[in-house]
């Protein structure tokens, strides 16, 4: 059942939005044969690296520490609540024993289908389960090469090119994501990265638009999985009406919360703990732990979903940098929770320097230059009458205005972000 799907087909269905508002916080995981290189995912495009002479990542591949379980551990303590890991990326080595190709995990001396183990791990300490699977293929023989290609300066690269066929390669990744979606049991996620047709037409004369025949790819996954969320990296948005189930913003989180065509879609941001998605050894720019707090709260402020990512080593192991985020989220989720999942935009508009999340009667005042000496809450006198320090549930006294909150408060306060509770009095307001 590969012909065009219609628009309504598309919609996302209410249940899917439901678990996904609910669980807001993922865990991203880039891992493949560039964690060896340990300097960026992208180091076969950057250093345009010969395919023969990237070869001695897939003889020296032996994760012979990966234990999944260790990894859905720390993300489940981390307050993630799902997992999309790289099935295969842009270098085109798979992670599970695909039958349709020799560039797998399996053929390796680690010699394992790394994507069970995940999908088993994971699913046993109750996180949801994605898969993302790059449109982009630098290894597959009939990918053409294009302006992102590793080959794209190769002066035979006309030769090269000749004979390549990209109908046969759309049919390879069908084939492939009928396995990723056969085999392995409920999927929740799918996340194809990336088309773009649109921008670059991909530098290739009369090239271009739908070589990955993403029409025929998506209704391939919404017959195998039905219930599954996808992104919007598929080259269906405006020509078609699609409406994803999901748009990805790009490591940044927008001002407003994203509409297309005037309808609010679900969204989610996705984001590094330093510059780089694959394992960078050499990387310095770590975000702090109140950064990574605020790139949380500011997606749930907007409406939208945090996946933060975390790049494997090439022993299979979460290096100590990201073991250390991991837990500062988790020690802030532990008393922030409530105010994060399930959370979303809020009818009052929040103060300078300050957002709001709201569930229900629940409002949380996300303070991000704590201390400062008063919050003034404008035009929400009466709005409730009761304020909390969300950490540790001690009350905040209101002055005599109603709008403002005496911020002139003790030491004892965390630094950095710190979260109010305020309940709103207003009638009829329920906690879903
Ligand atoms: O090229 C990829 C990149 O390596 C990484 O996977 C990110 C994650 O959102 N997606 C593409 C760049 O947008």
């Amino acid at each position: 059942m590969n012909e065009a799907i219609s628009v309504k087909d598309l919609v996302l269905a209410e249940d899917k939005k439901d678990w996904f508002v609910a669980d807001r916080f993922g865990m991203f995981i880039h891992w493949g044969l560039y964690a060896l290189g340990a300097r960026h995912e992208w180091l076969k495009n950057r250093e345009e690296i010969a395919p023969e002479d990237y070869e001695k990542y897939f003889e020296h591949f032996d994760p012979d520490l990966y234990d999944a379980r260790e990894w859905a551990r720390r993300a489940k303590q981390a307050g993630m609540k799902y997992a999309v890991l790289t099935s295969k990326h842009h270098e085109g080595f798979c992670l599970w024993d695909s039958q349709v190709t020799e560039y797998k995990a399996t053929n390796t001396p680690i010699g394992r289908d790394l994507l069970a183990e995940y999908v088993e791990a994971f699913r046993a300490e109750g996180l949801k389960i994605g898969f993302y699977y790059s449109l982009i293929d630098w290894h597959h023989p009939d990918f053409t090469i294009d302006v992102h290609h590793p080959q794209r300066n190769h002066p035979g690269v006309e030769q090269l090119n000749s004979g390549r066929d990209m109908t046969r390669y759309a049919a390879y990744m069908r084939d492939q994501v009928r396995e990723l979606l056969t085999n392995y049991g409920k999927i929740d996620i799918i996340w194809f990265d990336f088309s773009y047709p649109k921008r670059e037409y991909r530098g290739l004369p009369g090239k271009g638009h739908k070589d990955w025949e993403s029409d025929k790819l998506l209704a391939l996954v919404r017959e195998l999985q039905p219930g599954i969320m996808v992104n919007n990296r598929l080259d269906l948005l405006e020509e078609e009406g699609y409406l994803p189930d999901m748009t990805t913003p790009e490591q940044y989180t927008p001002r407003v919360a994203p509409t297309i065509k005037g309808q609010e879609v679900t969204w989610e941001a996705c984001h590094t703990f330093s510059g780089s998605w694959g394992y960078h050894r050499d990387e310095d720019t770590w975000k702090d732990p109140d950064q990574l707090i605020k790139l949380l709260v500011d997606s749930v402020s907007l409406g939208g979903n945090l996946l933060m990512n975390v790049g494997p080593t090439g022993r299979g192991t979460f290096d100590e940098r990201a073991n250390q985020a991991l837990e500062a989220y988790g020690e802030w989720m532990r008393l922030h929770g409530r105010s994060i999942y399930g959370a979303g935009v809020s009818e009052f508009e929040a103060p300078r320097d300050c957002r709001f999340t709201q569930r229900g009667d629940r409002l949380y005042l996300h303070i991000y230059s704590w201390p400062f000496r008063h919050i003034h809450l404008e035009g929400m006198a009466g709005t409730f009458d009761y304020a909390q320090f969300l950490h540790d549930a001690s009350e905040v006294h209101w002055l005599e205005s109603a709008e403002e909150v005496d911020s002139n408060v003790g030491v004892a306060v965390p630094k950095g972000t710190v979260t109010l509770e305020l309940p709103v009095k207003k009638p009829g307001v329920t906690v879903p």
